[in-house]
This record gives structure tokens, sequence and C-alpha cells, in this order.
């Protein structure tokens, strides 16, 4: 049907915003804007006639005016490259619309009307991996956030909530399995067709819409919930799959009974499924009754999975899980709210994981993320609010500031209430906005009413960017110690002025001779600075602040060495204890790398080191499992944070000495160490996973002072491995010594599990992580490799994604590193422009880089930019980077 040819007049969602601009400047959307929809859709019936490259889509829309809404005389409904067959309004052939790029506008007179809408569509050449695609033989959709749209023109806005019913049509030896939304009500053959009607009683978004259409297996399961109700739980994923999917399955019903015990949430539907799909750009995502997921995070078994996969696995299914309720029922208004569902599950995520294994473990895990994912992104040019004011293509703003900052976010105001008073506030929230699109504001508001906390200041958190440096002083006097307390907001692109925000800091004083306090305390900093007192105190006692991080920000604190060895070995609070230790080195590596430092200063600074490091290894109170994130070394992304131009080539020098020397030194205690844990057996209990990663944290400190004899211990550990944890590990050592040992390895592994693409994936990733001096050759090599592919994410990321966060590689010297990553930025983004963008940010913090790399990475930038056929997303994320 062709192009038609009535002015079109816009309404409701945001498209007045930058009217006139440039051809190639693709349209700004801004909160301020929002305007409710002018129409409600009361229900949408899908009939779907499928097939891998032709599909066929009748939608039929119940439309009635929204009489909270601005009338208006047409509808937009939002399309993406679809081809449309037909259009029906209330029975009659209707060709008065017109087209306004993808969307169609139509002029509605009355205050009630059913179109119905007939598209075609292509699912096997749909690459971007949005909307309907096809992937290994089977059919499934991806619909948030944008996708909806490249099904069916609809108005694909969170904020229009409709009632689906699903019919679908498919050959039934092609796709024996038909699943949608809710609940099926009818199913049926027709020859060699079968098809199957899903009616979901709960009014959702279109972006929470999924069908799934393929040849696959289930395991089932059922729970019953807490009033009393069976739910059946399935897991489909294909045949050869389906061993791997208890721990996914026991997952599930953890989730299910703890968000029961731990929020008050049950379960609404008959019916729980969850399908994997080996491609898919993100890890997965939450349809109603109809969950998508990566296979990453739901296939695991000892061999193929490490201790972290399964850890991973668990978290995500709990985190979709848990969007049921802070996502699915209570859903949000706009996109710039995303963080209200996803701040508030990843929150929900995080505690969920604290009780299952060791709470400090999995805090100390979730702030590595934070500061090494989410600072950078707060100091570099994508900084932007847990709640962004305005952006182009809204798959950029899947960050790691709105899902890890926007936890912490909601974890302060939990630590300021008390869990039990957080937990009305959680009540009163979902009673409040049950089956509603809500927004950031509601949910402050409701916690601010179940608990009684005054959060007016404390919605700065939603509205500025940036990471608060808090500096830290403690003095005393007499009988008197005070705490110098002062904050500092820094400027962040489109906001150069901050003001003072409400920040939690959970504090003790520690008596030097005793080894204790007089407990924890929790002040609260809101302004720019506070100077507090603390009487009784006849020696000067040692600060511990911030314990469990109890707020997201950067600590500045003066303080002796001594004072950091004493909290790394005494602190009882386990992070705070990790947080002195990686302060230790932090200060020391600091130094080294701004030079200048006297022999003997280097040498007290490393010796205080080693001997922390000494005291966590014979530390017999510890469990391996914390003992481990004690011997972690900061990151080299945490690490170049450190300062406000980095060198990337000087810290990691830096810290690669570093290793080598204690490697050195602690030789012995490095090789009992692992001793002792190789004993432990390859079981899934904490303690045995504590062994493994302690085994292979010694075994990196040794490949660095002794490779040979680490090349000799890795490769028997290699041999002998009966859990992928270790054959993984002894693996990751070996990729980065240059010996025989190593290439023997990795042609074994590879051997061994060619037909796992997951494991594989970690084959790639392992090589492209390494610290062998010709990674860049090796990563180069393996895009030829016969196993590579740019169609799948799993496998463009796991080459490319690892490359990218290993710096010794990335940053090379002479820029090759960062020519890599744009030509695949280039080469990527007409496939997958989702997962091209995701990329950029790496080349984007070149301001934080030392000139001469700076100007390598600027470089490529623009190149990247002067491509005529960038997609949205990589063309916003490279002009933000270049701003
Ligand atoms: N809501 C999902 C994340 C997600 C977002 C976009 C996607 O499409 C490409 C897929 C998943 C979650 O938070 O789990
Ligand atoms: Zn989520």
């Amino acid at each position: 049907m062709d192009i038609a040819r009535t002015p079109a007049t816009p309404d409701g969602n945001f498209e007045m915003a930058d009217a006139a601009v440039e051809p190639h400047a693709p349209a700004t959307i801004r909160r301020e804007d929002y305007a409710p929809f002018p129409w409600r859709v009361a229900a949408t019936h899908l009939d779907f006639d499928l097939g891998l490259e032709k599909t066929l889509v009748e939608a039929k829309l119940t439309l009635e005016r929204n009489p909270d809404a601005e009338s208006s005389p047409t509808i937009r409904l939002n399309g993406d490259s679809l081809k449309l067959v037909e259009l029906r309004c209330d029975g009659e052939p209707n060709d008065s619309y017109a087209m306004e790029g993808d969307d169609l506008i139509l002029t509605l007179p009355g205050d009630a009307h059913e179109l119905t809408i007939v598209t075609e569509i292509d699912p096997a050449s749909n690459s971007q991996l949005m909307g309907l695609f096809a992937s290994n033989g089977m059919l499934c959709t991806q619909c948030e956030a944008e996708g909806f749209r490249r099904i069916t023109f609809f108005p694909d806005r969170p904020d229009v909530l409709s009632v689906y019913t699903v019919r679908m049509r498919a050959p039934k030896a092609q796709f024996p399995v038909l699943l949608a939304n809710g609940n099926c009500t009818a199913q049926g053959e027709e020859g060699e067709y079968h098809w199957a009607e899903w009616h979901d009683p709960w009014p959702k978004p279109s972006y929470l819409f999924a069908l799934v259409a393929g040849d696959l297996v289930a395991r089932s399961d059922s729970f019953t919930t807490m009033s009393g109700r069976q739910v059946a739980l399935n897991i489909f994923v294909r045949e050869g799959d389906l061993e791997r999917t208890g721990h996914a399955m026991e997952s599930l019903k953890r989730a299910m009974a703890w968000d029961e015990e731990t929020f008050g949430r049950e379960y609404d539907l008959d019916i729980y499924n969850i399908v994997a799909v080996s491609d898919f750009n993100m890890g997965a995502m939450e349809n109603k009754g109809l969950n998508v997921f990566n296979t990453k995070y739901v296939l695991a078994d000892i061999d193929t999975a490490t201790d972290g996969d399964f850890d991973a696995v668990e978290g995500v299914i709990a985190h979709e899980y848990f969007h049921n309720w802070s996502g699915n029922r209570v859903t949000c208004r706009d996109w710039f709210q995303l963080s209200l569902k996803e701040g508030f599950t990843v929150l929900r995520d995080q505690l969920f994981s604290q009780d299952m294994g060791s709470a400090p473990v999995k805090r100390i895990g979730d702030v590595r993320v934070l500061r090494s994912v989410q600072f950078p992104e707060d100091s570099g040019p994508l900084a932007h609010p847990i709640r962004p004011d305005s952006y182009q293509e809204i798959s950029n703003f899947y960050t790691s500031t709105i899902y890890n900052k926007g936890a912490e976010v909601i974890r302060m105001m939990r630590t300021m209430a008390g869990e039990e008073a957080f937990r009305k506030g959680c009540d009163l929230y979902f009673e409040r906005h049950d089956g509603e699109a809500a927004t950031c504001e509601d949910f402050v508001k409701a916690i601010e009413d179940g608990t009684g906390l005054d959060l007016e200041q404390f919605r700065l958190w939603y509205s500025q960017a940036g990471t608060p440096k808090v500096t830290v002083a403690l003095s005393h006097e007499g009988d008197t110690a005070t705490l110098e307390l002062a904050q500092e907001v820094p400027p962040t692109p489109g906001q150069p002025d901050k003001r003072p925000m409400p920040i939690p800091l959970k504090i003790a004083l520690f008596d030097r001779a005793s080894g204790t306090h007089r407990g924890e305390q929790l002040v609260v900093l809101d302004s720019a600075s506070e100077k507090l007192t603390f009487e009784g105190f006849a020696a000067a006692p040692v600060l511990s602040v911030n314990r469990g991080f109890s707020a997201p920000v950067r600590i500045e604190r003066d303080v002796a060495p001594a004072d950091l060895t004493f909290l790394a070995a005494r602190d009882d609070d386990p992070f705070a204890r990790y947080e002195a230790m990686q302060d230790l080195v932090v200060g020391h590596l600091g130094d080294v790398v701004a030079g200048g430092l006297a022999a003997e200063e280097r040498e007290a600074g490393r010796e205080a080191i080693r001997t922390a490091l000494a005291a966590v290894l014979a530390d017999e109170r510890i469990d391996d499992q914390m003992r481990g994130e004690l011997m972690m070394l900061p990151g080299e992304s945490y690490l170049m944070e450190q300062s406000l131009v980095a060198d990337p080539g000087a810290i990691h020098a830096a810290r690669e000495t570093l290793k080598t020397w204690l490697g050195r030194e602690l030789v012995e205690e490095l090789v009992a160490l692992h001793e002792r844990a190789s004993q432990a057996p390859g079981t899934l209990d904490a303690a045995a996973q504590g062994a493994r990663k302690v085994k292979t944290l010694a075994l990196t400190y040794l490949a660095a002072a002794d490779p040979e004899r680490a090349s000799q211990m890795a490769a028997a550990e290699y041999d002998g491995a009966t859990t992928m944890t270790d054959r993984q590990g002894a693996l990751m050592v070996l990729a980065s010594l240059d010996t025989a040992q190593r290439t023997a390895k990795l042609l074994d592994f590879y051997n061994r599990y060619r037909d796992n693409d997951l494991v594989i994936d970690k084959w790639f990733a392992l090589q492209a992580s390494s610290l062998h001096p010709q990674a860049i050759e090796h990563v180069k090599s393996l895009r030829n490799h016969g196993d590579f592919t740019l169609r799948n994410p799993n496998r463009a990321r796991s080459l490319y994604m690892a490359f990218a966060g290993n710096p010794h590689a990335f940053h090379a010297a002479s820029g090759e590193g960062y020519r890599l990553i744009a030509d695949l930025i280039l080469e990527l983004d007409p496939v997958n422009s989702q997962t091209a963008a995701r990329f950029v940010p790496a080349l984007g913090r070149w301001r934080r880089i030392e000139t001469g790399r700076a100007a390598l990475m600027r470089g490529e930038l623009e190149r990247i930019a002067a491509s005529s056929q960038l997609s949205r997303d990589t063309h916003e994320q490279v002009s933000r980077s270049l701003g």
C-alpha cells in the first residue's frame, strides 16, 4: 500500500521537540514535553501467520478517547521498517492516513473506533534483534524499549496499557511450541498447521508483549504461592540444553519464595514461562508471564559454567521475576522513568543474592561493578542523571547509571529509613500504583509517606548527575575527636553547577588498642561541609567511614597507611576492611605513577601492602570467598578513575610491578594456599567455591612472579579440573603467558567445547582479555576464525568487549586498539546498531586519558562520525562523546 497524502498533525508523545533540526541530527526527546496519549487501547487482538521469512500480522485495536488527555483529531501509531498490507477503520478500508517518517497518522472522527492493521515482516532478515526475529530456526520477540513498532503500527509507549489476546498459526513440524503472554486459552490443528490462542488478563504496555515459536523442550516444575495457588513453571530450551536448566529452575523457585517473604509480592498468573535464546542483545527480558532470556543466563552445569556464571544465572532469573511487580504491575510512565523499574529491581535482585549467599561478598562485588563501570560513565561525556532529561535513542539509556546507580539511590533511602519502614514505603508504592504507569516521583513520594522520611532534598539524586566527592578528615585534641566532612558534586554535561545532596555515611570510631568501637552511627551529610565532634576519646581513634558503602560516593580521606593497615586487618565491617585494603594499594600506586617517590618511601608503601596481604592469606577467621575479595588488586579502570588525566601505560606497569613483587615476596604463602585450596571438592557449596576463587588468585600472583612455575601449575590444574571454574581459571592464567602450555591448552579447550557456544564465547574472551604482549594480534586473527560472527551479540561481545576491557591491549600506545574497536563499530552498526553503540563509551573516555592517546581516541571517534550511514544509536553516542 502506498504512502498517503494528508498532512500529519502530531500529538501526544514528545514529538514536538526539536522540530527544526538539521536533516542528519535525530530529534531530541525531552522529559518536560510529556503529555498523555489522546487515545486508550482498551483491547489488542493480534493474529500471527508465522513464517521465518514472511510473517503476516493482523492487529485489531479497540480505541477510545482518553478523557485524561487533551483531545486530538488524529492518532499517531508508531512504526519502524514495516510493510503495511491493509488498514481498516471500523471494518471499512481506509487509505486516508499519512506517514510521518515511519509513523502512521490517522484522522479519527469519533470517540471510539476499531482499527484493523495488517503488516508483513521478515523475521529472518532482522539482524537488529528488535521486534520479531529468527534465532536458530525459532521465532522470538524483543519489544523493550521500542521494538513492538517493528511488528505492527501501535502507540508504542509505556503509558498505553492494553489487554492482549494473541493467536498464532504456524507449520506444526517447524514450530511445535507456540507461546505468548498470559494463559493458553485454546489450541488446535489445521492439516500441517497448528494454532494457539493466548490471553493475558493483565493490561500491559507494548514493550512487555512477547511471542515465541519453535522446536523447544521444557523443564517443568511448579510453585505454590503464599495464598495457595499452584503456578506451572516451564523453562524452554533446545533439546540438547535441557540438562543445564536445573539451576535456573531452582533459582526461580527461590526468587518467588523470597519476594513473598521479603516484599510480600505474590505471582499473579497460573503459568510462568522462560525461553532461552542464543541471539539476544541484552541479558534477559521480563515480558509478562513469558520471559525471554539470553542462553548465557539460563544454562549452567558444573562442567560448562563457572561459579560466577551460576551466580549470574540466579541473579538474572531473580531480576526478571522481580520485574513482575517492579516493572509489570507498576510500569513506567515514559522512558525517562526507566530507573523506576530498573534501579528498584536491581536493588531487589542484589538483596536477594545477598540473602542467598555471602552478603558482604555480594556487596563488594556490586560495588566493584559500580566503580569500574558506573563511576567512569558518571565522570565522562555520557554522564546523565538516573532520571535523564533528554535522549535521542532510548536504547542508549540502558546504562549502569540507570541500573546500578539507580539501585544505590534506592538503597540509600532504605538505609536512612531502616528495613521495616522501607518495606512500608514499598507496600504503599505497590498499593497506590498497581496497574498504573508511574514516575520516579511517585516512588519517592510513596517512600516518603510510608517511612516518614523527608526526602525533599534527597530528590536531587534523581536530577543531578556525577559522583559526589566527600572529603573526610579526623582530628583529635584532648578528649575530643573531630570529624570534618565536605562534599562536592562535580560538573557534568549540561549541569555545570550542583547543589549539595544528602549523603548517608555509616561510620565507626575504633579504639586503636582494643580494636573495638562503640557502635556504628549513621551520619547524613546534607550541606557542603559539616563538623562533628565525639567526646571521650583519650587517644586518637581510627575512623571507618562509608561502611557497607552506604553512599555511592568517592571518599577522599587523609589517612595514614598505618590506619589503613589497622582497618584492613581489624575492621568488623567486611566492606570497610576490603576498602582499606583497596585504599592502601590505590594510594601506593597513585604515588608510584605520579613519580618522584624516594626509594625508602616506595619500599615502605609496598611493605605495608605486603604485610596486609600476608595477614589476609593467614587469617583463619575469614572464609575463602572473602579472602579472595581482599586478595584482589584494584582494577585498572578504577585506578584510572583516580586521576583527572590518566596514563594507562604507567598505571598498567605500576600495577603489574606490584603484583610481581608481591608474588615473589609471598611465594611460599601463595603456593601453600594454592595447595590447600586444591584439596577442596569440585562441588557447588560456598566453601568449595571460595577455594576455587583463592586458588586462581594465588596463581595470578605466581604467574607474574614466576611464569614458568605458574605455567606448570596452571597446566596441571587445567588437566585435573573437574569444574569449569578451575579449567577457565587455569586457562586464563595460561592465556597471559608466553609458554608452550598456552597453545596446547587453548587448543584442547577449543576441541573439548567446540559444540557449546557459551563455552566457545569464553575461549574468545580469554584470549582477548589476556595480558599476553600479542593480544592485539590474537584478536585480529580470532576475528577471522570460522566460529566468529558479528550476527550473534554474545560472540561479538566475547571478543571485542573483552578486548575493550583489556587496558594494556586496548590502550596500546600505537592506537591500534582504538582502531580495532572503531573498525568494529563501523562494521557492526548496520548489522546490530544497539550492540555497536555499546562499544562507543570505551573510546569516549578520551578526555580522561593522557594527551597522546587522547588524540588517537578522538581521531577514531571522528572517523566514525564521518560515516554518513550511522544508526541513531551510534550517532548519538559518538556525538555526545565528541561534544
Ligand atoms: N528490561 C530488561 C532489559 C532489556 C532492555 C532492552 C532489551 O532489548 C534489547 C532487552 C532487555 C531487564 O532489565 O532485564
Ligand atoms: Zn531489569
